[in-house]
Order: C-alpha cells, then structure tokens, then sequence
C-alpha cells in the first residue's frame, strides 16, 4: 500500500470495528475449503490493534466454542479481556450465532420446534451476559435462517408473532439484567435461506413500531444486503436515522444480484460508497463504523491486514472527499441552482384551510417547471471528477 497522509490513518475517535468473524474469516466457501489457519480471538485483537481498529465485535461462538464448559468459557473471556486491554480494543457489540448448528437447519426463533424456539432464546441470553460482561452496549440480531424455502412450512403471520415474541422477551431480559443494551435488527433478503422473513432495513423498520419496548429496538443496515435486494443503501441508512433508528451499521460491499460476497469497503462500488460515508458524516452519526467483510480467499494473514487496513482507509478517503464537495465551488453553484432554498411555497408546506384554499387557487406555469434546467449530468460528473482526483 503507498504511503498515506495522517489524514487517512485510523484512530480511536473514528470508531472503526470488525467481527471476529471478518479478519478471522478463513475463506471457506460452498465450493473450497479453508485456506488460512483458525487465528484465536486473542491473535484477531493483536491484529486489529495492530492496524488501527477500535473496536472488535464477536458472535458468542466466535468467542466461546458452542460446547465450551462454563470453566472453559470463563478462562477464555478472561483472556479475551486481557488482550483487549493490552490493545486498547473495546467491544462496542455483541450478536449470537442462531444459524450455524444444525438445529437452526429451520431457524431460530421461527422454527416450528418449541424446543428449538427455546434453545435460540436460551443461547440470545447467554450471548447477552457474554457481550455484557466486555462491555457491549449494542445486541444485533441477524437471526440468519429465519426464513423459507417453501411457504408449505409455516404461515408466515405465525412467523412474525414467534419473532416479535422472541425480540419481547430479549429485551425484557436485557432490562431485567440491566445490561441497557440497544438491540440493532439487521435484514439480509436472502441467503443462507431462498427468502428471509425481513428482507430489507425498511422491512425492519416497520416492524419495529409493533415490539413492546419498541424504543430499544433500531436497526443495523448493512450496504451488501441493501445492494443484494436491488436498493440504495444511502436511503436506507436515511430511512432509519429519519425515524432516530440508525443504532449500528454494517460496511461492505457487493455486486448487485450476485451471491452474499462481503467484499472490502468501497472495493466494488465506489460512487454508493462515497454517498454512504458523506451520509453518515452529514449527518454526524456517532455509531461504529463497522466493517461486515472479509479479505479475498486469495490472501494471507498478511492480506488480511491490507483488506482491514483497506477498508479504514477507503473510508476516510471518502469522508475527506466529501468535505471537499461540499467546498466545490462547481458544485455548491449547481446546488443552489437546483435546491432555489428561498422559493418555499408556504401554502404548499403545511395544511390549513387558507394554505389549501390558496394552493387550489393558485396558476402553475407547468411548461415553465418542466424546462427548468436540471444540470445532474454536470452534477454527477463533477462527483467523479473529485473521487477520481480530477478536479
Ligand atoms: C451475513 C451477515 C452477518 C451478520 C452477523 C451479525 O450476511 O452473514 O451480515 O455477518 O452481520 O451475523 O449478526
Ligand atoms: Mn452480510
Ligand atoms: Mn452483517
């Protein structure tokens, strides 16, 4: 990698995290093997401190072996704090893996075995104390094959119910602890299931109105997922901060209609990369910046390290860029031109009688409207210009 400017490094207050499951991700895929060696917890910490991370994220398991002993447990989180210490890592989140052991072969909390039902809330509880004893203030929930096949299995109205039962009962437990965790509800459309019961953020986002204490619930959009289903992953993020719901997100990316890819930040699509970082520091979201990827089955640990390294960096680049478009004198002009602030009909914006009277009466000049210029060509190519480093 060239050589940066300190503009572009890493550091604490930007707030940057990984999974374990991401830089400990061993390239394992439906066609091939693993390819790199299982890296230990503690090894991921050294090597997200190493690169400049703040933060380190952890299914249970990815931690805690699914049959560890509670003996076993106890001497691994203790380590585990350790090195998070000795590399000033913190552990902003924490998730459960509801998805991998054959018992979730038909879901976790819309499973239609009572029993299973029950395991994948006894194992939510158990990840709950696990990521509240290092420190995680934010659960999500990406319940992973909670979803179908074939519609034949289950109504999906009986789906929802067990769901939002099981999200009641997370948090009556979270407030019961006092563990005040916020809950961030991640949708994937698909895969590993054909189709998932919360496809999509605005799904999500819905749903939430209907959960009892609904105000502890948000959402974790993630880019790959929003791209997976077709959509723009910006206003999804804007849909979700909007509604004060934007309490985690997951940065990726992906190729449209293709298989879930988790590539690096930014390594695919630039340009949506680029509205999502200028989004989020528009707006000054405060929340991790965490990155849902991981490197290309092609690397080393080595290449891990470029892949993580790589995501920071893109990130930063694009945030830098955005403050220069904002100072683009180019486009700042085209901006006024288009976004006329002082022409607010006021009689437009909120009803009352006179306001609606008045709007009835009032002669549009439609042929007028419909010539105004609208110069996004310019516009956009201005944009690329800047992240090409022309302008
Ligand atoms: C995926 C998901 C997961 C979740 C993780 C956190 O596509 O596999 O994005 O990586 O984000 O399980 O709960
Ligand atoms: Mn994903
Ligand atoms: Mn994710």
């Amino acid at each position: 990698m060239t050589k940066s400017p300190g503009l572009y490094e890493p550091k604490k207050e930007h707030k940057f995290s990984f999974g374990l499951w991401t830089v400990g991700n061993r390239g394992r895929d439906p066609f091939g093997d693993f390819v790199r060696e299982a890296l230990p917890p503690d090894d991921i910490v050294a090597l997200l401190g190493e690169v400049g991370a703040w933060g380190v994220n952890f299914h249970d398991n990815d931690l805690v072996p699914i049959d560890a002993t509670v003996g076993e447990r106890n001497r691994i989180v203790a380590s585990f704090r350790k090195a998070c210490e000795r590399h000033h890592v913190v552990v902003p989140m924490a998730t459960v893996n509801a998805f991998f052991d054959p018992v979730f072969r038909d879901g976790a909390y819309t499973s239609n075995d009572p029993a299973v039902r029950a395991y994948a809330l006894q194992k939510v509880l158990r990840a709950m104390d696990l990521g509240a004893e290092l420190g995680a203030k934010i659960f999500v929930v990406w319940s992973g094959r909670d979803g179908v096949e074939t519609d034949a299995c289950r109504d999906p109205l009986e789906a929802i119910k067990r769901y939002r039962e099981a999200l009641n009962y997370m948090a009556r437990y979270s407030a019961d602890r006092g563990y005040g965790y916020k809950f961030a509800l991640e949708a994937k459309p698909n895969e590993p299931r054909a189709n998932i019961y919360f496809p999509t953020t605005g799904h999500y986002l819905a749903f939430i109105n209907t959960l009892d204490d609904h105000e502890r619930f948000g959402v974790n959009p993630e880019v790959a997922h929003e791209h997976m289903a077709g959509l723009n992953c910006t206003h999804a993020l804007a849909l979700a901060w909007d509604a004060g719901k934007l309490f985690h997100l997951d940065l990726n990316d992906q190729m449209a209609g293709c298989y879930d890819q988790d590539f690096r930040f930014g390594s695919y699509n630039l340009k949506s990369a680029f509205f999502v970082v200028k989004f989020l520091e528009d707006v000054g979201y405060q929340g991790s910046r965490h990155f849902d990827a991981h490197a290309y089955r092609t690397e080393d640990y080595e290449g891990v390290k470029d892949f993580a390294r790589g995501c920071m960096r893109t990130y930063l680049i694009l945030k830098e860029k955005a403050r220069l478009w904002k100072q683009d004198k180019q486009i700042q002009q085209i901006l006024r031109e288009i976004g006329t602030p002082g022409a607010v009909s006021p009689e437009a914006r909120s009803f009352s009688r006179a306001h609606a009277a008045k709007l009835l009466q009032h002669a549009f000049d439609r042929g007028a409207l419909a010539k105004k210029r609208l110069p996004y060509e310019r516009l956009d190519q201005l944009t690329v210009d800047l992240l090409l480093g022309a302008h």
